[in-house]
Parts: structure tokens; C-alpha cells; sequence
């Protein structure tokens, strides 16, 4: 087993497929000028195998011999030579009395590590602390950095939860995994747990390294199949792989699971029939996990049954399952996330507003919740957009603890097809002031614990790996879940500095490596801001389908609430208590007062709390339609500086990767400018307010495919218009047609970059050519819907618009351009348009 472990470690270095992640344990530099600091043995204290410490001395093992190619040996008592000593404090101080004194006070899975001329002590406050702990010094030492010292460290919270949206099945919510990129579960499959739970393991070793305790594997949205006794024997099969890295499993729980699978006619928490049910299962449950963390519920949200259907209250939802899980040390995340989708009504109610409903759902119920009950609140009162302030109900919990809902999947942020480094959109969160009672009360302090004093607080991370090698369906997207386990851990980290650890451990010491990445990384999350929802208007992506690419009028008219009631001269949710639906004042005074003036608004968040007129004046001294404009045109064009920037690091990072890489990010500079335009389109078009610098709507270098000569292709209107350069787009005229596309050039003989607006839909694969003077310039495939993880789309939109482009091609005044489409499946081939930009330009 040792060696087999040995080699699939060496193996997946080698195959630099992102299954190894920041875990590869690759040669360090001069790795050999080293030996002499490292230790020659590793001594486990009371390991057993499966369990922690057990794992930390076969990590230790692989990871000194992949980073510096030292073999070290495993002894159980110490050896001669240099020593590395992993495991409990108590096991320690057992061999050691005299050491206790020495050492330092560690909270629960705190470790504490010395590291001195080689010899090694690492000490966990229990086992899995001291895997964190081998961890630690694993990463240090791969970093390069084998110094001596001396370190305890300690987690921020006790809750450090990921979330996976895992489907029992294929085609459930949103297919295997929801709003999951990175391919199928890699848990479930057939509504039944996989036989083969490899990656199950391999992702429990991720977690473990960046200090994650505990997995939900199974959706929010959840499959009363999860409870069968079969399925409850696969998640004991789950939580078998995942205990050798101490993390604990968590299940989601549907609340009419005691109808839906019991045979209950009721499902009322107050029940009794109800409650044995449930705690029948708690029992069933424990007895195969007796280490399982607890449950994770969604009630009463977006279509989920929960003890309102009972008129009961949130609490006693909650609570009906905080009490079959205390006799077994379990606890619940019950989720805060609970609003109506279906009764929110724009036109008849100026009032009405979806981020009123968690504090008005759970205001008077602070101490209502059994101990062992945690609230689940997510960052923003919305929905992981792309800005929102920080969720007032943080505000309201004083005695329940809270955690809060990051996530690390990119529903709303690009889908993992754009880059978006999240660690600093989740540091101003964090580092943000509540001033509750007008005393200091930052958010991370909230979820610490510290502030209010409550014992379980912490962090919960929405995940959604999937069977992909890259795990996430990006290597980039990667430090977006290193960044969250470090963040949780101590969120004082900076993300310049996780970054940097990221990429060291991911790519290697190249400093080119790392100012690209980096450079790449800071610059992302604004670039992503500017080219979709800017000033606290939210994202603007599609609501209504796949949450993905441009569609700000999809916000508005239906009753989701992610409105931005935008009309012809105005824009922006009023959310003061003076005019609007009283939002602001769910914050204590002095944050509410901030937000209640539209003086004291931070400009990021103007439309998030007034609104204004589209020539409002921002404190920049730009009206707010010019700031859309102007912010569009800037990420964008710095989303097109990523590709060139990558392509620096051509033969400094292995092919596989840098290839892998640049696809995304090729296609995210497309796909920006699909942003840009969709965006600019669809507010100048209500504003009627042109563009102060003349770029929205006129595109000198634009040729419209439905101005080109067509054969086999026809015009088509799309929709929403604003998807379409000019509002239309070319499709062939039936579905076995093959259309061409052709016009002369007026453009001076030169070197262009052609670039052809296609839409790559999910029902076929059409292919393209492009000729100039009936030479073939390229060709490709519409088969976005494979390469790249994001919502499939069938339709001729936002989300399917993308870009081909070919760099220095050389053409004459008069030279004939031609694309021709052949459509495949129900795919008509379309084209937006084809730009042809003297080299350099972008448009
Ligand atoms: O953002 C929405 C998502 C749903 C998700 C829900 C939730 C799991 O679009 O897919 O359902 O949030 O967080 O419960």
C-alpha cells in the first residue's frame, strides 16, 4: 500500500493534470544542498492506521521524498539521525512528562510545530491537528524554507465546512453536480453512492491540507433518497475514506424526507410521529458514522418544504434536529437563506425586497435555537453576486453562532471560465465593520466567536468539485479553495501572501511565474466587477437560465427579487427606510445611517441602496451611465492583457497546464467583450445617453454577418437584443444547409487580427472556417459545451456568445472574406460579426 501510495504521488507530478493541486510535492530547488535539515525518520505516537497521525507520517514520508528526494523511514520509537515527530499532545506528554510545561495551549485542532537542526516536533491538540500540523511544515518546507522555528497555531473558528451541491443524480437540479464546473459528482452516481471513492479520498487530502474539518456531499437541495439504509451504508463508505484525513462527513437533509421516504401523512416538526422518525435516522446514522459532523438543511427556500408549510418557526425546524443529533455530539448548519421566491411582487409593492427576508424570518428567534445550532448565512443578502454588503442578520445572532456561506464555485463569477480570484472580495467582506453597539464587530470577529462569545461559529465553503483531473474545471480557479480553507483558518492571512503560497506549491519558484499570476489574480475580481454589474447593482448575468454571461433584463419582471428596477431615465434599489423598502436600516445605526445617505454610500454600492437617475453624480465626478461605460470598457481591456500576460510564461510551466490555461483565458477575452457590449448595448438603448468618449455603438472595425453576402445563411433577430452586435446574428436556413458568409474588404493592404462573434450553443457542434482570398485562415468547433465547465446553453444569448480570433493575418484592399458554417445537430452555425482590427486593437 506504501509504495503504491509512493507512486501514484510521483505520478500525479508527473502528469501535471491538477489532481495533485498544490499537493504535488515536486522537487524543490537545489534540493539536495538541503538533506542535512530535514529529518531522516519519522516517529508516529499511538498512529493507527485510518486515522490521522497514521496519515501525517505517510504524508511526511511522501512529501520530504517528492520535495528532496530523502527517503525516511517510520519507527515507533526514536531512532538514531534526525527525527520527525508527529502526534498528539496527550500521546506526548504520556512518553514525556516533563515536557508539558514547555508547551503551549491549543484550542480544538490548534497544532504546534519546532522545528530545530533537523529534528522535527509536531503536535496536534488532537489528530487531526497534528496531520494539520505535517501539513504545515510541508508546505514550509516546499516553499524552500527549512530554518528552524517554532510556531503554535491555532484555528480562527471551530466550523470549517465545505458544501458540495452534489446530485444523487444525473439530471437532478441543474445535472450532477449544481452549479458544479468541474464535471460529475464524485460521490454519487444513479442515485446511489459511487463504488469507487478514490477521488472522494484524494479531495479529503486536499481539505485536510488547508485545514477543512468536515464535508456536506450530498446537495442543499436535497434527495430524501440520501436517508435508504443503502445510501446511509455508501455514506458510511464516504466517511471511511474521509476519516484517515480527519475530516467528518455532514449530510443535507430534505424536511419532508419523513413523508417523501417515511410514509409519514405529516412532515410538522412538532409531531411526535415526526421526531421519532427523525431520530430514528440520527441513530441509524451514528451508528454506521459514529464520528459524523451533523446535518446541513435548507427549509423553506426556493421551493424547499420546512417547518413554515406548518406554520412552525424557523427555530423549531432547526431544532426538531439540533436534538436527535446532541446525544450523538452532532450538530446542525441550518441555513438562513430563506426567501420566497414566488410571492415577491415588483410592479404593486415599491417596498418589497428579497434581502429584507433572512432578518425578517429570523429576527426574535436568536434564542429560540437548541446549542448545537449553527445559522448558515451567506455573505450577502442576495446571492453571491459579484458585490454585495455584508449581510445584516450577522448583526442579529448574538447567542447562536453563526458561519458564513462563501462560495468557492463561481455561480455568479464566471463559472471557472473566467478567472476570479475570490480571496479579496472575501477579505473586504471579513475585515468589514458591523459597529454593532458601536463597538468594533468585523465580520471575521463575528465568525470567530469573538464577539458575541459563541462556542460554534465558523465557515462554510460552497464548493462543488467534480470528477474533472483539474478538480474545479480550472487550475486557476484552485486558489479560490486554498484561499478558503487558509481564510478560515486565520483570517488575517492577506491574499497576495496565500496567493503566493498557492503558487509556489502549484507551479513552482519561477518569478516570472509568480508576478503573472499574480499580476493576473489582484486584477481579476475588479476586472470581472467592471465588465459585468458595476456599483452594487449586482452581477447582471442571466437570473432566470444558467447564471451565466450578460443579461441585465433578466433581473427585472419576475419575481425573484434580484431586481435593479431599471427604466428608461432611472436605476438602482431604493433600500432606505425613509423611502425605500427599509433595508438599510436592518444594520445597526451607525452603518445604517452610512448606507440610508446616499452621501456617505460608498459609490461601489450606490445602486445597491438608491435610486437614481442614470446621471446621478458618483463622487468619481462621473454620472453613473458614463461609470457603466467607461468600467466596461476597462475590464475588458484588462481582461485581454491576461492572455498576453500568460503567454510570457510559454516553456517556464509545464505544456499541459499552460495550454490548459490559456484556452480559458483566450475565451474569457472574448467573452469579456461579449460583456461589455451586452451590457453598454442595453443601457444605452434605455437611457438614450450616448457614450461621453463615442465607443458604445459604433464599431469601426465591425463587419455584421447579416450585412455580409449570404448564401445558405439567413439573418435571425436575437434575444434578448442586446446580445447581438447590431441585434441580429446569421443562422444557416435549415439544419443540413451550409452557409457562407462573404464580403470585400475596404481596409488598406496590412496585417490584421480577425476576430468572429459565434455563438456556441449545446446542441451540436457546427464548424467554421474562415478564408481570406479562399485561403483557409482557420477553423474550429462549436464545442464550448466539452471544453469548458460552464451551464450549457441552447440558446442564442449572452451565455453562448463567444469569440475566435486569429492574430497577424496578413490581407489586401479588396481581398475576399468568407466564413462558412456547417451546422451540426440543431446548431445553425450562427456569427454575430467579424471585426478586422489593424494588429493590437481590440474591438
Ligand atoms: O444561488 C442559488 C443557486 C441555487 C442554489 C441556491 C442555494 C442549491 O442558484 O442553485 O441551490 O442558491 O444556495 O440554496
Amino acid at each position: 500500500m506504501r509504495s503504491l501510495l509512493w507512486l501514484a504521488v510521483v505520478g500525479l507530478a508527473v502528469a501535471e493534470d491538477g489532481l495533485a493541486a498544490w499537493l504535488r510535492y515536486a522537487r524543490v530547488p537545489s534540493a539536495s544542498r538541503h538533506l542535512g535539515k530535514l529529518p531522516s525518520a519519522v516517529v508516529t505516537l499511538n498512529a493507527t492506521k485510518g486515522y490521522p497521525v497514521h496519515t501525517a507520517g505517510q504524508e511526511l514520508v511522501d512529501g520530504i521524498g517528492g520535495l528532496f528526494g530523502k527517503k525516511l523511514t517510520v519507527a515507533k520509537s526514536k531512532p538514531k539521525g534526525t527525527t520527525a515527530t508527529v502526534g498528539t499532545v496527550s500521546a506526548y506528554v504520556d512518553k514525556n512528562p516533563s515536557a508539558a510545561k514547555g508547551l503551549p495551549d491549543l484550542v480544538e485542532d490548534g497544532f504546534y510545530l519546532k522545528i530545530s537542526k533537523g529534528n522535527v516536533l509536531i503536535l496536534g491538540q488532537n489528530e487531526r491537528g497534528a496531520l494539520y500540523g505535517a501539513f504545515h511544515y510541508l508546505s514550509v518546507i516546499a516553499q524552500g524554507n527549512v530554518s528552524d522555528f517554532t510556531l503554535t497555531s491555532n484555528p480562527d473558528a471551530p466550523v470549517r465546512w465545505v458544501n458540495q451541491w452534489d446530485n444523487m443524480q444525473d439530471g437532478g437540479t441543474h445535472g450532477s453536480v449544481e452549479r458544479g464546473y468541474g464535471g460529475d459528482s464524485i460521490f454519487f452516481w444513479d442515485g446511489h453512492i459511487r463504488e469507487d471513492l478514490t477521488r472522494a479520498g484524494q479531495y479529503a487530502r486536499l481539505l485536510a491540507s488547508i485545514g477543512i474539518n468536515a464535508v456536506v456531499a450530498n446537495n442543499v437541495n436535497a434527495n430524501a433518497s440520501i436517508l435508504t439504509p443503502e445510501n446511509m451504508d455508501g455514506l458510511a463508505r464516504i466517511a471511511d475514506v474521509f476519516r484517515p484525513y480527519g475530516v467528518q462527513l455532514g449530510v443535507s437533509l430534505n424536511f419532508a424526507a419523513p413523508q417523501l421516504l417515511g410514509g409519514l401523512d405529516t412532515f410538522d416538526p412538532l409531531d411526535k410521529t415526526v421526531v421519532n422518525w427523525w431520530q430514528g435516522i440520527a441513530d441509524n446514522l451514528y451508528k454506521r458514522i459514529p464520528d459524523m459532523a451533523g446535518y446541513l438543511v435548507k427549509a423553506n427556500s426556493e421551493g424547499q418544504p420546512g417547518p413554515m408549510t406548518y406554520n412552525r418557526t424557523l427555530a423549531d425546524g432547526a431544532n426538531l434536529f439540533a436534538r436527535t443529533l446532541r446525544p450523538h455530539g452532532g450538530i446542525i448548519l441550518f441555513r438562513a437563506f430563506v426567501y420566497d421566491h414566488r410571492s415577491l411582487n415588483q410592479t404593486l409593492d415599491w417596498k418589497a425586497d428579497r434581502a429584507n427576508a433572512a432578518v425578517n424570518y429570523f429576527d426574535g428567534l436568536d434564542d429560540k435555537f437548541e446549542d448545537n445550532v449553527v445559522i448558515q448565512i451567506k455573505y450577502g443578502p442576495i446571492d453571491f453576486q459579484v458585490r454585495e454588503p455584508v449581510s445584516p442578520l450577522f448583526t442579529h445572532l448574538r447567542r447562536t453562532g453563526a458561519t458564513v456561506e462563501l462560495q468557492i464555485t463561481q455561480e455568479y463569477l464566471g463559472q471557472q471560465a473566467h478567472v476570479v480570484y475570490l480571496a479579496p472580495m472575501w477579505k473586504e467582506l471579513l475585515d468589514f465593520d458591523l459597529r454593532v453597539d458601536s463597538k468594533p464587530s468585523t465580520l471575521k470577529s463575528i465568525v470567530s466567536g469573538k464577539r458575541f462569545g459563541q462556542k460554534l461559529t465558523g465557515y462554510a465553503g460552497v464548493v462543488n468539485v467534480g470528477t474533472n483531473t483539474t478538480w474545479l474545471g480550472s487550475h486557476l480557479a484552485m486558489s479560490n479553495l486554498y484561499a478558503y480553507g487558509k481564510l478560515a483558518w486565520d483570517p488575517e492571512q492577506t491574499s497576495t501572501g496565500i496567493l503566493k503560497e498557492w503558487t509556489t506549491l502549484t507551479f513552482g519558484h519561477d518569478k516570472l511565474v509568480h508576478d503573472v499570476i499574480t499580476k493576473i489574480s489582484m486584477e481579476s475580481w475588479p476586472a470581472y466587477e467592471d465588465y459585468s454589474g458595476n456599483l452594487g447593482i449586482q452581477t447582471l448575468t442571466d437570473i432566470l437560465l444558467g447564471h451565466y454571461g450578460p443579461n441585465p433584463g433578466s433581473q427585472d419582471g419576475n419575481p425573484w427579487g434580484q431586481w435593479t428596477r431599471a427604466d428608461d431615465d432611472t436605476i438602482g434599489m431604493d433600500r432606505t427606510v425613509w423611502n425605500g423598502t427599509g433595508f438599510a436600516g436592518q444594520y445597526p445605526p451607525e452603518i445604517a445611517a452610512m448606507y440610508e445617505n446616499i452621501e456617505t454610500t460608498p459609490d461601489n454600492l450606490l445602486l445597491w441602496f438608491h435610486h437614481v437617475p442614470y446621471t446621478q453624480k458618483l463622487k468619481s465626478g462621473k454620472t453613473v451611465i458614463q461609470h457603466f461605460y467607461d468600467a466596461h470598457y476597462k475590464g475588458s481591456a484588462t481582461a485581454q492583457t491576461f492572455v498576453t500576460l500568460w503567454e510570457k510564461l510559454k516553456g517556464r510551466i509545464d505544456k499541459e497546464r499552460y495550454e490548459h490555461v490559456l484556452f480559458r483565458l483566450i475565451y474569457q477575452a472574448g467573452h469579456s467583450l461579449v460583456w461589455r457590449d451586452s451590457v453598454n448595448q442595453f443601457y444605452f438603448n434605455k437611457s438614450g445617453i450616448p457614450d461621453e468618449l463615442g465607443r458604445v455603438g459604433n464599431h469601426k472595425y465591425r463587419i455584421e454577418a447579416e450585412e455580409m453576402e449570404l448564401k445558405g445563411y439567413k439573418s435571425y433577430r436575437v434575444s434578448p437584443f442586446e446580445a447581438a452586435s447590431g441585434y441580429h446574428c446569421v443562422v444557416t436556413e435549415t439544419n443540413s444547409t451550409v452557409g457562407t458568409a462573404t464580403t470585400k474588404l475596404k481596409v488598406p493592404s496590412g496585417k490584421y487580427d480577425l476576430a468572429v462573434n459565434y455563438y456556441d450553443m449545446a446542441l451540436g457542434n457546427s464548424t467554421w472556417e474562415l478564408f481570406v482570398d479562399r485561403k483557409l485562415v482557420g477553423k474550429w468547433k462549436g464545442d464550448l459545451e466539452y471544453e469548458l465547465g460552464r451551464a450549457p446553453s441552447p440558446y442564442i444569448d449572452g451565455q453562448t456568445a463567444a469569440r475566435k480570433t486569429f492574430r497577424g493575418v496578413r490581407v489586401k484592399k479588396g481581398s475576399e472574406l468568407k466564413v462558412v458554417g456547417r451546422p451540426d445537430g440543431l446548431e445553425p452555425a450562427p456569427i454575430d460579426y467579424i471585426s478586422v482590427l489593424p494588429e493590437g486593437t481590440v474591438d
